[in-house]
């Protein structure tokens, strides 16, 4: 096992990293930009660099100074957490030719995964069922676009190889409007990802979005985690995430879960990772896969008893998983409320001193935070300042328990969402559960009409 381990993140998350660290014995270093000086993990750690000032492109993207400070610290790997420089496939290159290991996927398969065309072919190449639609890029031929639109059907989706995460799509109703959303798509696929490679889907018009976390290690071994439900989002932010999926019977989970580990085998996925599918209808579709850590990695391991992060650890160190398909039982069910920094209906960022703090406990509760009494939330990040997570026998039961969590958390001197999350637990839709994608919006767009 390596003896210290570089953290090249910040927030809730470079916290959770160096729990998981300290409990597998390895010295952490902390970086930071000038802005999170003060932070409980940068105070926590054994060692801590400032890498920059507080833009993120100036320090926890600053490539240069990350590995120099792993240099001048002597540590032997780099955990990326999410966001950031996590999916970035040239960092991952530069961690290994620098001499560190990177904690996650060969660099190749950042790649592969990063591109959205590639990545799905490999998955239907590896038996993942995917969305209908084209075959790798759309070709140049008018006649040829409109062909492939009109053999799927409208409504099509188009979607840029260099996008993801929501970035880069547009929904066409008709075939008149076609050709022209494609031109469009390539276009702002050119500026912003400067690939204007673009590819076309059946447009699913309300699913779920289903995930299935995996880990694998070196040795080709791959295992699935079960399954999260994170249909509950705004803007491709997620507000809350949930484990296992409401309704969904375990045979359908099985099967497409053991289809994901047996996609790690054959593609050689080494670490954590994330396929992500929207569902409709009882089926699976693959949409993308995530190649890091994700925020809601707690409520898998709430359910299932394995500590990812640890795991993380260690596959990247060279060691074979413990674990075998067999080991790994889902227990009760866990929901993670993600708590922001902005106002809970507007949902405009409050960043700012936090003047008090208090946070639930009691069974089945669990608070990833960075945060704490006075700490001063900066503005130059993403607004989360921690998860809320409540794991209980049955999904009633987690949610009793996110109750009174909720009830019970104080936050003052900041606006944050927990007044949607209170709202959220007694909504009738969510209380029944397996709502769509929509159903946020459609419900944030109701209450502002009844105003
Ligand atoms: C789709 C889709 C419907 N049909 N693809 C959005 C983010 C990116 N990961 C893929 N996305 C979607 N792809 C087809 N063929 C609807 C979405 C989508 C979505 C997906 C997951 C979570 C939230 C979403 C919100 C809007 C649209």
């Amino acid at each position: 096992m390596f003896e210290k381990v570089l953290i090249a993140n910040r927030g809730e998350i470079a916290l959770r990293i160096q729990r998981a660290c300290r409990e597998l014995g390895i010295k952490t270093v902390a970086v930071h930009s000038t802005a999170d000086a003060e932070a409980k993990y940068v105070k926590l750690s054994d060692e801590s660099v400032c890498i920059g000032p507080p833009p993120s492109n100036q320090s926890y993207l600053n490539v240069p100074a990350i590995i120099s400070a792993a240099e001048v610290t002597d540590a032997e790997a780099i955990h990326p957490g999410y966001g950031f420089l996590s999916e970035n496939a040239d960092f991952a290159e530069r961690v290994e030719q620098s001499g560190f290991v990177f904690i996650g996927p060969r660099a190749e398969t950042i790649r592969l995964m990063g591109d959205k065309v590639s990545a799905k072919a490999a998955m239907k190449q590896a038996g993942v069922p995917c969305v209908p639609g084209s075959e790798g890029a759309l070709p140049e031929a008018p006649e040829e676009i409109l062909r492939i639109a009109n053999a799927v059907g409208f409504p099509v989706i188009i979607k840029a190889a260099g996008g993801g995460g929501g970035r880069g799509m547009r929904v066409v109703h008709t075939e008149a409007a076609l050709l022209n959303a494609v031109s469009l798509t390539q276009a702002e696929a050119e500026s912003a990802f400067g690939n204007p490679q673009v590819y076309l889907e059946k447009y699913l018009e309300n699913p779920r979005h289903i995930e299935i976390q995996v880990l694998a290690d070196e040795h080709r071994n791959a295992i699935f985690l079960g399954e999260r439900d994170c249909s509950m989002q705004r803007r491709h932010q997620k507000i809350l995430e949930e484990a296992p999926a409401p309704g969904l019977p375990i045979k359908i989970r099985d099967k497409i879960g053991l289809r994901c580990a047996e996609a790690c085998r054959q593609i050689g996925y080494r670490g954590a990772g994330t396929f992500e599918f929207l569902y409709e209808d009882g089926e699976f579709y693959f949409i993308e896969m995530n190649t890091r850590v994700q925020v809601e990695h707690a409520i898998t391991e709430e359910i299932t008893g394995v500590d990812i992060v640890q795991e993380q650890l260690r596959i990247a160190s060279g060691e074979k998983l413990r674990l075998r398909q067999k080991d790994i039982v889902v227990r009760g069910h866990a929901i993670e409320c993600r708590i922001n920094a902005e106002n809970a209906y507007s949902f405009v960022p409050s960043p700012g001193r936090i003047t008090q703090y208090h946070t639930p406990g009691g069974p089945g509760i669990r608070v990833d935070s960075h945060a704490y009494h006075n700490y001063l939330v900066p503005p130059h990040y993403d607004s989360m300042i921690g998860k809320l997570i409540a794991v209980g026998d049955s999904r009633e039961q987690a949610i009793a328990r996110m109750k009174i969590a909720l009830s019970e958390m104080v936050v003052e001197g900041i606006q944050t969402n927990i007044a949607l999350h209170q709202d959220l637990m007694n909504d009738a839709a969510f209380l029944q559960g397996g709502t769509s994608i929509h159903y946020l919006e459609q419900k944030l767009a109701a209450l502002k009409k009844s105003e």
